[in-house]
């Protein structure tokens, strides 16, 4: 499966895009299947319907764990490294992983979980955490992991929307020097979830937590109980596989839809030639099972491929900025995967946290989540990689499952700030904002892929008409990313960021218009409006235009109501950085917010801002310009 020169990688994609459906069956024939498929590729981007590997039935993790037993049964899948420094390593081998998950498995089905059930997973960075996706995959059960950062609103809402049975917790969370509640949220969250039936609690920050006597449960004493067998329910390729929640321009957070056969076979292809990862290697992924990276390439696609990891339950800068280099010369990684914002963020701590460390066991370095500005990739380059290591810079998102665009390591020649080019089986086009593609090179437009790979969003959780109109509509035929886009001289890509309403913190997705709706529960707020900035750390910070009518409050009180209120309904993440009051905002005659305009001026562009003689009132600009924080 793995590309071995740029020569072959040339051929290999020629290759994908004249024959996909031979070229995906020789790649799906590494896998184990319990029957084979009848036929490759069935798809419409119109309705959209895509099916990939059809009536295929296998289970997926049979492929992460009990196909590498014979060979590997004591080889470490995972070194958990904790929160706390100077803890004792715990190495997970692959036989470890197969007796917890299947135990795991065994107190799911008796918790009364069927193929098909949802399950929620609200855990920190844990083997656990690792164990429950599996778990669930095991029996057929789907998995929706929300991100620990978010709030017990915003937990509930995703609960609800798909109607889960149970949930995966535990008391709480390390983070850094601090114990975040988790137990405690979820009881907040269940206040009004009626599906759920059963909760299953890890000790682990050992906290007091409540137990509510018939639904909670321990999870120790659950687990030592069963047997470390579980039969692998049988699953047909277009089962699903799981729900990941993610925020788009509008509206709540969609449910993302993956199944289980496609998904299966690009995370390992991807994860396999992108690392180009070998035998024996230790890669680190620093993603938090709660976003996309997690599960396709801590969980997964390193799993599928019989890879040895990393699991980092900590933060880059606890005990110090250190934290990251001393683990990768702990445990000798040698592939390591990190977000920009982590980079900036060490870049910013200084060397002096590089120095004391043997990074010399580093051969590939990868960037994902956001944009890698130049002087970060430069430094990650130079401090890190010392030169020597090639930094695969993947774009992918929860929708595309897997990485689309990126060099493969020691492959494709690399350029600061892009992704470079596709994967074998991607088909990316520019559009204009017409849908005309725009073909040749030194040109920039909208990003749309127009053939489907094996790990494209099958639906949107219980709307399916939302997944058509978000992603397959704006340009007919293909599917649209909701990214813009260069192609330079040379046919290498350079994703510039979103076009659309959403804002990416720190490599998190986050919707305007989510944001406006929780600054809009606040009583003294009557309309907001939210945008993106430049953030030296973030890659973007929050800007939140509010208007607050004369009310005897302070600015400082409302802004503190604000931040609690985005706080409750969506989490921590989502605060607005800065929070301007306003006395109303640039609305065109039909009442439309002109965001371009509130954009410039959270940039600092404000001798620029363009034509606003559509413009209801043009005196409300220069009130916000001056106002500008
Ligand atoms: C994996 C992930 C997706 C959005 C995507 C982009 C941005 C991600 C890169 C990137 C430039 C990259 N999934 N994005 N990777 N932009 N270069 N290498 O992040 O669903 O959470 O976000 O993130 O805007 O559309 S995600």
């Amino acid at each position: 499966m793995q590309i071995k020169s740029f020569e072959e990688y040339k051929n290999t994609y020629e290759h994908s895009v004249r024959e996909p459906e031979q070229f995906w069956a020789g790649i799906a024939e590494n896998f184990t299947w319990k029957k084979k498929w009848d036929k490759v590729l069935e798809w419409n981007f119109k309705t959209p319907e895509i099916k990939w590997f059809l009536n295929a039935k296998f289970n997926i993790t049979e492929n992460c764990i009990d196909r590498h037993l014979p060979a590997k049964a004591n080889d470490v899948a995972f070194y958990f490294e904790e929160n706390e420094d100077g803890k004792p390593n715990k190495a997970i081998t692959f036989q470890n992983l197969h007796d917890e998950v299947c135990k795991l498995a065994n107190v799911l089905k008796n918790f009364g979980v069927n193929k098909g059930d949802r399950v929620c997973i609200y855990l920190p960075m844990v083997p656990e955490a690792v164990y429950s996706l599996l778990a669930c995959a095991r029996i057929g059960a789907v998995h929706s992991v929300v991100f620990g950062g978010f709030s017990a609103q915003a937990l509930q809402d995703r609960i609800n929307d798909s109607s889960c049975k149970v949930v995966l917790t535990s008391d709480g969370a390390f983070r850094g020097s601090k114990k975040i509640p988790m137990k405690a949220t979820v009881d907040e969250a269940l206040s009004a979830c009626p599906t759920i039936k059963k909760v299953l609690v890890l000790k682990h920050t050992l906290e007091k937590v409540n137990m509510v006597a018939v639904r909670d449960h321990d999870w120790e004493t659950e687990t030592v109980t069963q047997p470390p067998v579980c039969e692998a329910t049988s699953m047909d390729s277009e089962d699903p596989l799981f729900i990941l929640y993610t925020s788009g321009s509008t509206g709540k957070p969609k449910g993302v839809v993956h199944t289980c056969g496609g998904y299966m076979v690009f995370t390992c292809y991807s994860f396999l030639n992108v690392f180009q990862y070998q035998p024996g290697q230790v890669y680190w992924c620093t993603a938090d099972v709660g976003w996309v990276t997690g599960h396709s390439y801590i969980t997964y696609g390193p799993l599928l491929a019989g890879a040895t990891s990393v699991l980092f339950e900590g933060v880059p800068n606890y005990p110090d900025s250190g934290r990251f280099w001393k683990i990768v010369d702990k445990l000798k990684v040698n592939v390591f995967y990190t977000a920009p914002t982590a980079i900036r963020a060490l870049e910013a701590a200084g060397l002096d946290f590089v120095k004391p460390y043997d990074l010399s066991s580093l051969k590939v370095l990868g960037s994902v989540g956001e944009p890698i500005n130049e002087e970060a990739w430069q430094w990650y380059h130079k401090n890190i990689g010392k030169e020597k290591c090639p930094i695969v810079d993947t774009w992918w998102q929860t929708e595309t499952g897997g990485i689309l665009i990126s060099p493969l390591a020691n492959i494709t020649s690399t350029k600061p700030g892009y992704a470079t080019l596709p994967l074998p089986g991607i088909q990316p086009i520019l559009v204009d904002d017409k849908g005309k593609e725009i073909t040749g090179n030194g040109v920039e437009g909208n990003l749309c892929i127009k053939f489907p790979w094996p790990s494209i969003i099958r639906t949107t959780y219980g709307d399916h008409e939302r997944c058509r109109q978000t992603y397959f509509t704006t340009y007919p035929g293909l599917y649209f990313t909701g990214d813009g886009c260069k192609r330079d001289e040379d046919g290498y890509y350079r994703i510039t960021g979103r076009v659309d309403d959403v804002i990416n913190v720190s490599g998190h997705r986050i919707g305007t218009a989510e944001v406006e709706s929780a600054i809009n529960e606040c009583t003294a707020v009557v309309e907001s409006a939210v945008v993106g900035y430049p953030h030296d750390i973030k890659g973007q910070g929050i800007y939140a235009f509010c208007i607050v009518p004369k009310t005897t409050k302070t600015h400082e009180e409302i802004r503190q109501e604000i931040l609690n209120s985005v706080n409750k309904i969506i989490g921590p993440i989502a605060k607005p950085d800065k929070i301007q009051i306003v006395s109303g905002l640039p609305k065109t005659r039909s009442g439309k917010i002109m965001r371009r305009i509130l954009r410039k001026v959270a940039e600092g562009e404000i001798h620029n801002l363009g034509d606003i003689s559509t413009l209801l009132d043009p005196l409300v600009v220069e009130e916000i310009v001056k106002g500008k924080i």
